[in-house]
């Protein structure tokens, strides 16, 4: 079988209508249930951030790949398939392995990428995850560095380089090379923008340590800049970053402490690719005693949540509402 991205779309009946109204939907991707967290707690995540968008008066669209289908929206049992299938059996699917996932039969959770590319092919603009994919610790060696640079540098970044869409996160995931990753998204320019504080939100902290390069003091000025950034027709995506709840945070040193020994166990262990991102947050959830899964379930609910309420802005924008 062959067919563009268009043709591939299976969306719900109940997300094509909200579309064809003009009225607010938000994407969710797939691969932070099938690679991201632990089950229970994953489809427990999957379930609340469909609640959360809908308590802001918006649609949720969960994307995932079944059978050679992009699947916009997802029920119940697919949502508990995809929670529950055996370790390996479950695709991650990126913009590289897109094909791939589409030319197989059985499930590939869709990445930031992956699910930004079926949105746009949808027509939806506002999207939530937990954190952006970034570049890799040991992605670029360094001075000194004794093993070679990996390059491994997700494709998440080049994404939101080519795609205009709201992405709403709660900051590059703090496993990464942070700085590095900031520096990328300028590069590509992709403008980032932190949402109720001066500092880039720092995944499952509050704080990532440094400054974001703009902030916004609430939901309603982050849909103003995200409209304003999306009509300008600069072809890239904006995000918006949103601090963890305060009450489910990893205190800002904690999160940094564990962020760097991990990826050293990693390298050792010799895990790289695609794999390393699902691994290091599993050896992170054992490093904080499940304190970490706790903040990444709040946040990516928070998340929703937050994209929920800016795509009910948007669409009010529109006349829509
Ligand atoms: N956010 C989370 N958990 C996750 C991810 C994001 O809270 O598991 C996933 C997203 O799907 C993101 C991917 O696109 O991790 C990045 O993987 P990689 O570094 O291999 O590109
Ligand atoms: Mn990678």
């Amino acid at each position: 079988m062959t067919g563009s991205i268009a043709d591939r779309l299976s969306i719900q009946p109940e997300v094509a209508a909200a579309l064809a109204a003009g009225r607010p939907v938000v994407a969710l991707e797939s691969t932070l249930i099938s690679h991201g967290l632990p089950y229970p707690q994953n489809v427990e995540v999957a379930r609340a951030s469909e609640a959360a968008v809908r308590e802001s008066g918006a649609v949720p669209a969960t994307v995932a790949i079944r059978d050679g289908r992009i699947l916009v929206g997802l029920d119940d049992a697919a949502l508990e398939a995809l929670a529950t299938a055996p370790a390996g059996s479950v695709l991650k699917a990126a913009r590289p392995s897109l094909t791939a996932a589409l030319t197989r039969r059985g499930w590939s959770a869709t990445t930031v990428s992956a699910t930004m590319i079926a949105a746009r092919a949808a027509g939806i603009t506002v999207f939530a995850t937990g954190g952006i994919g970034g570049v890799h610790r040991g992605a670029l060696g360094g001075p000194g560095a004794t093993e070679p640079a990996t390059f491994d540098i997700s494709s998440d970044l080049e994404e939101l380089a080519r795609t205009p869409m709201i992405i709403v996160c709660a900051g590059p995931k703090a496993i990464l090379d942070v700085p590095a990753t900031m520096e990328y998204l300028e590069t590509r320019g992709v403008p980032v923008v932190a949402l109720g504080q001066e500092d880039l939100p720092g995944f499952t902290a509050r704080s990532s340590g440094i400054r974001a390069p703009w902030s916004v003091p609430d939901v309603a000025a982050a849909a103003e800049l995200s409209a304003a950034h999306l009509a300008l027709g600069l072809g890239s995506a904006i995000v918006v970053c949103v601090p963890v709840p305060v009450d489910a945070a990893l205190p800002d040193a904690v999160a940094r402490a564990v962020a760097a020994p991990a990826a050293g166990e990693a390298d050792v262990a010799g895990v790289h690719g695609p794999a390393l991102t699902p691994w290091l947050l599993a050896r992170i959830a054992v490093i904080t005693g499940g304190a970490s899964v706790r903040a990444n379930t709040a946040l990516i609910v928070n998340d929703a949540r937050t994209a929920g309420q800016i795509a009910r802005a948007l669409s009010r924008r529109t006349g829509a509402e």
